[in-house]
């Protein structure tokens, strides 16, 4: 759905990062933020287009009746985009986007995963799945170098939706500059039929700016350790996936049912995920898709580290607000998405002008 229109002509401009740590797969704290800071100095356009990844760019159901063996590859990639218009960061990324791509396999399937390190990156990186039974969900055998490659081979064993995150020694930070996604575990039945399918992820961004401050805004080591964010944004953008500034996460029709995959990446806050102007009429607290569905959800919890998949209805149109409920991270920090439902008006079930235009509505006192 996105446009890549803006920012080609500044992908030129782009610096490359500081040089390869090459054969160094440990990092100390310390050294980590400090190749962040090198970086930071070397490079303040936007080296991608946007940073957001498109929530509606989610793999088909798999329609398989048999486990298969399941290709996937992830790149890591630090890159500089806006966290709103003027504002830049470094981040740090699966496929240069947040969260990362939704990986969707099947109970049963075998995973081979590929984790690149691109040879331009300052950092290791690795992955841990919360869906990989094994040490560190492979986190150890994926510690890649810049420039070098590695292999990891799991077996999906139980089904549910599953963050998987960056986890070097800095993990914290790596998560906050973007190190994280979702990876689907479809049940052998697979999952109901919808009209849309969504992909949204919640993390916190913590820099050494003010929230609209404009310019290059780099991490900020000491806020993180106090946990106090510049910015907590849904797929690293602040109010990114709104009409008022590049578009909403999606349009959709009055009576079409949207599920939504949600990760909060953190590193430290739980969301209290919430669509303003409905309920979640089906939720999977945990992701879990081997416990009974929660009904008619107003705002539930979906701790760092956790993902959450949530239906929703839209019975009129309008738009509407996905937000973490604890307010002042919309209102001041740009945790929004918003999702527009088009069709006819139904007053008989939400009508905001009832004595103007004379139908029939409720009675005032
Ligand atoms: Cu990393």
């Amino acid at each position: 759905m996105f446009e890549t229109t803006r920012r080609r002509a500044l992908q030129a401009l782009g610096v490359g990062g500081a040089a390869a740590a090459a054969g160094c797969t440990v990092q100390a704290p310390t050294a980590d933020a400090e190749k962040q800071r090198n970086r930071v100095e070397q490079q303040s356009s936007p080296s991608v287009d946007r940073i957001a990844a498109d929530p509606t760019d989610i793999p088909d159901p798999i329609d398989r009746s048999e486990p298969a063996e399941v290709d996937v590859t992830l790149r890591a990639e630090e890159v500089t985009a806006e966290i709103e218009p003027g504002v830049t960061f470094d981040y740090m990324t699966y496929n240069g986007q947040v969260p990362g791509p939704l990986v969707r396999v099947r109970k049963g399937d075998t995973v081979n995963l590929t984790l690149e390190n691109a040879s331009e990156n300052a950092l290791p990186h690795n992955v841990d799945f919360h869906a990989a039974a094994g040490p560190g969900g492979g986190a150890e055998a994926t510690m890649t170098a810049p420039g070098e490659t590695s292999h990891l081979t799991f077996k999906a064993t139980y089904p549910g939706a599953y963050i998987y995150h960056c986890a070097v020694p800095n993990l914290d930070m790596h998560i906050s500059a973007g190190m994280f996604g979702i990876i689907l575990v479809e049940p052998e039945a697979g999952l109901p039929a919808v009209d849309q399918e969504l992909y949204l992820g919640q993390h916190e961004i913590y820099t050494d700016g003010k929230a609209g401050q404009g310019g290059k805004h780099s991490f900020d080591m000491a806020a993180m350790k106090r946990e106090e964010p510049t910015y907590v944004v849904m797929n690293g953008e602040k109010y990114g996936l709104t009409p008022d500034v590049y578009g909403s996460a999606a349009t959709v029709s009055t009576d079409d049912t949207a599920r939504v995959y949600f990760v909060t990446g953190g590193p430290n806050l739980t969301s209290s995920f919430h669509p303003i102007g409905n309920v979640w009429e089906e939720f999977y607290p945990q992701g879990s898709l081997t416990t009974e569905p929660q009904t008619h959800i107003q705002t539930s919890p979906v701790a760092p580290g956790s993902t959450c998949i949530a239906t929703m209805n839209f019975p009129v149109p309008g738009n509407f607000k996905l937000v973490d409920h604890a307010l002042t991270r919309v209102a001041r920090r740009g945790c929004l998405a918003i999702v527009t439902a088009e069709g006819e008006e139904r007053p008989d079930i939400f009508d905001p002008e009832p004595q103007a235009d004379g139908r029939t509505g409720s009675t005032s006192a």
